[in-house]
């Protein structure tokens, strides 16, 4: 177990033990009130959380509903609010007027506009990347619009992706975005919604074992929205060629780690059974045919936990935590963090620190107590971790040892 620093700042940031955040978990509003207990692990050891002291310093207040933060390269933050806004941050100070120029956006319930991504060479391009959910309520798929963006406003917006299944309803949009080396980009998209929401004749779970299907899958792409040649099932019949892992119900947080070259998501369940997953391409994760996860009512989705051919979760969380943005910190700035994952939850109202082995598995965790729901965790320039709450009058984080 690695050394922890001891002391703290902000009275919001006192790190706590299960007791404490089962207090928290019961003052939270949820749709699912039957997620409303909280974040218990229990697919991995749990150091007493009071060994992780952290300074939380608010940056920024009056964000509406925040989802995501990418950084440009001077520094400056960008900042997706999920009705429909792109804020930026300068020196630590919310512009008062939103980036002008952004597409249309459905956002209703889960959707709206959510992930940000700056291209890897944006000092060359200048392009970024949004995903949102687009329609209406009968009829709404997810999509990601790809823009040049000159410090105000967005110009030559195109939508370079969208899902090739138009469904119902306001749930499970995914919708994160993570670059790979060789400057492709990964995309998680939701299974498209719980029962009885169905999608030709079936229950539109179904579709993450569908392969022809979007939904519920991990695509990967070229920056241009166009199908990589090396995608693992290009000359598969009967399989999108943009799908690059499959079997997932609504991946929330995306990340990869470049120095083991590992993909790592996080990904919700109903009914408890919320995953962590070492991802690799071509490969399935199980949704809904294996699960952890229970109905809403509490019922059995399947009797099936794990099967031959299928990737069973490096940890799964029951009762849910309902994880959200995903970080693999890889700077020197904090070096008790290098190797880890920090995971954002909503229920869970932290961000849970995850200490893995040198072969992917987790060997510890612990919950950083914000105390409002956690939309996105990221790493800045500065080798510190960001924090979003997804809350009407939402803050922007910043997470720090405390020396
Ligand atoms: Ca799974």
């Amino acid at each position: 177990m690695k050394a922890k620093i001891n002391t703290l700042r902000m009275s919001l940031s006192i790190a706590l033990g299960m007791a404490m955040i089962m207090t928290s978990g019961c003052s939270l509003t949820q749709a699912s009130p039957d997620k409303s207990q909280v974040a218990q692990n229990t697919g991995a050891p749990t150091t007493p959380a009071a060994k992780q002291n952290i300074k939380q310093s608010v940056v920024v207040e009056g964000l509406e509903r925040p989802w995501s933060i990418a950084w440009l390269p001077d520094g400056a933050m960008l900042i997706t609010e999920r009705p429909g806004r792109l804020r930026v941050v300068r020196n630590g100070v919310l512009e008062p007027t939103p980036v002008t120029g952004l597409p249309e956006v459905f956002a209703v319930n889960q959707g709206g506009l959510m992930d940000v991504s700056v291209h890897p060479r944006f000092a060359e391009n200048g392009f970024i990347y949004l995903t949102y959910s687009h329609g209406t309520n009968d009829a709404n798929r997810t999509r990601m619009a790809r823009a040049v963006f000159d410090g105000k406003s967005l110009k030559d917006v195109k939508v370079v992706f969208e899902v090739n299944k138009a469904k119902s309803g306001g749930q499970h949009f995914g919708s994160r975005i993570t670059w790979l080396p060789d400057n492709t980009m990964l995309l998680a998209i939701g299974d498209g919604g719980n029962p009885p929401l169905q999608l030709e004749g079936e229950l539109i779970r179904k579709q993450a074992q569908n392969r022809n299907s979007h939904l519920g899958k991990i695509l990967r792409l070229n920056d241009d929205g166009s199908i990589p040649k090396d995608n693992p099932f290009v000359n598969t019949g009967n399989a999108n060629p943009a799908v690059w892992s499959y079997g997932h119900r609504n991946i929330q947080g995306l990340t990869f780690d470049a120095g083991n070259k590992r993909v790592w998501s996080t990904e919700h369940g109903a009914r408890g059974g919320d995953e962590l997953n070492l991802v690799e391409a071509g490969k399935n994760y199980g949704w809904p045919i294996v699960t952890y996860s229970r109905e809403y009512s509490g019922g059995e989705i399947t009797k099936e936990r794990s099967r031959p051919g299928m990737v069973d979760p490096k940890t799964y969380w029951t009762p849910s935590p309902a994880p959200s943005g995903l970080a693999f910190y890889s700077n020197n700035r904090v070096p008790d963090w290098q190797g880890d994952l920090f995971s954002g939850e909503l229920i869970g109202q932290g961000v849970r620190h995850i200490e893995l082995d040198a072969k992917g598995n987790v060997t510890n965790q612990n919950v950083i107590d914000i105390g409002q729901r956690v939309r996105d965790v990221r790493t800045g320039p500065d080798g510190l971790l960001y924090v979003l709450t997804d809350e009407q009058d939402g803050r922007l984080i910043r997470l720090e040892p405390a020396s």
